[in-house]
C-alpha cells in the first residue's frame, strides 16, 4: 500500500515537473546573491575584499563538487559556471540534467560554502538558475556580456561611494569618468580584479582563482582556451 501510493505520488506529482537538460550541450549556471545591496550594507565599499574572497571560495568548492565543470566567472556578487558533457562518449552530466536538482543543489552548496569563509549575523541567500547554449560563438559571447557587467557595476560602485545617488542620476559613462577624475579618482587604476572579475579554473588538478584576468573582447585566447569544443558523436554512437 505504501510502495504503491509512493510510486503513485512521485509520478502523478513529482515527475510531472521533472525537466531535463539536453545532452552534448554546454550548460551555464549563474548563482547571485539574494538582496545583496542589503547584506553587503555594512561592508567597504566600493570593493569589499574578503567578500569577494569568499565568493571566490564558494566558488572553487561548487567547481570541485559539479561533474564536467569547465571553469568559473565571478564578478559582484554572482557567479557563471559553464559546465559540459561531451569530451568523451559517455561522460556524465550533473544529477543526469535533472534542472530542479541542478539549481537547489548548486544554490545550497555555494551558499554553504561561502558563509564558512563569510561568517556574518545576517543570513546570505544565492539564487542559481541553468540554461543551455548550443553554440560555442554564443557561450563566449555570455562570458563577455557578464565581463561588461563586471566593469559597468565597478564604475557605478567606485562612483556611488563618492557621489550620492542624485548627483549619479542620469549620468552617462563618460561623465561618470569625468567626475571621479574631479575628485582626482580614475577607475583605470583600479585592481583588474575589480574591474574585470575573477576567473575559477583548474590548473595542474587544482581549482585556482585568477585575480589578473585580461579583457576577453581584446584578449579572444584567454575564453577560447576554457571553452571546450564539441566532439561529432562517432556513427557507432549514432547508431547505437
Ligand atoms: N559594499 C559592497 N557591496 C557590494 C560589493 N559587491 C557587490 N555588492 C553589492 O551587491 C549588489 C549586487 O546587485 P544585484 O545582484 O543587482 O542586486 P541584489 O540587491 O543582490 O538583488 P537580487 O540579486 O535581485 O536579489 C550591489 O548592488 C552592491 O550593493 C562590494 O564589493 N562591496
Ligand atoms: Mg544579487
Amino acid at each position: 500500500m505504501k510502495d504503491d501510493l509512493g510510486r503513485r505520488m512521485k509520478r502523478d506529482y513529482e515527475d510531472a515537473l521533472r525537466l531535463s537538460l539536453p545532452r552534448r550541450s554546454y550548460v551555464v549556471i549563474r548563482i547571485d546573491g539574494r538582496a545583496f545591496h542589503s547584506f553587503t550594507s555594512d561592508l567597504e565599499r566600493p570593493y569589499c575584499r574578503a567578500l569577494a574572497d569568499a565568493l571566490d571560495q564558494a566558488a572553487v568548492y561548487l567547481c570541485s563538487e559539479m561533474i564536467g565543470c569547465r571553469f568559473a566567472y565571478g564578478q559582484s556578487d554572482e557567479y557563471s559556471f559553464l559546465l559540459t558533457d561531451f569530451e568523451k562518449p559517455d561522460a556524465p552530466l550533473w544529477f543526469d540534467g535533472n534542472v530542479q536538482k541542478i539549481v537547489s543543489v548548486s544554490a545550497s552548496l555555494f551558499t554553504a560554502a561561502f558563509q564558512r569563509t563569510f561568517p556574518s549575523t545576517k543570513i546570505a541567500g544565492f539564487d542559481s538558475r541553468v540554461m543551455v547554449i548550443s553554440q560555442r560563438s554564443e557561450v563566449e559571447n555570455y562570458f563577455l556580456w557578464r565581463q561588461l557587467d563586471a566593469s559597468a557595476n565597478s564604475l557605478n560602485m567606485l562612483a556611488s561611494a563618492h557621489y550620492s545617488h542624485a548627483e549619479l542620476l542620469h549620468q552617462s559613462t563618460a561623465r561618470k569618468h569625468e567626475m571621479l577624475h574631479e575628485k582626482g579618482l580614475n577607475w583605470a587604476k583600479q585592481s583588474a580584479d575589480f574591474k574585470r572579475g575573477r576567473v575559477v579554473r583548474k590548473l595542474e588538478r587544482a581549482w585556482q582563482v585568477d585575480l589578473e584576468i585580461p579583457i576577453f573582447n581584446r584578449d579572444r585566447s584567454y575564453l577560447d582556451a576554457l571553452i571546450p569544443s564539441p566532439e561529432l558523436p562517432s556513427p557507432i554512437a549514432l547508431s547505437s
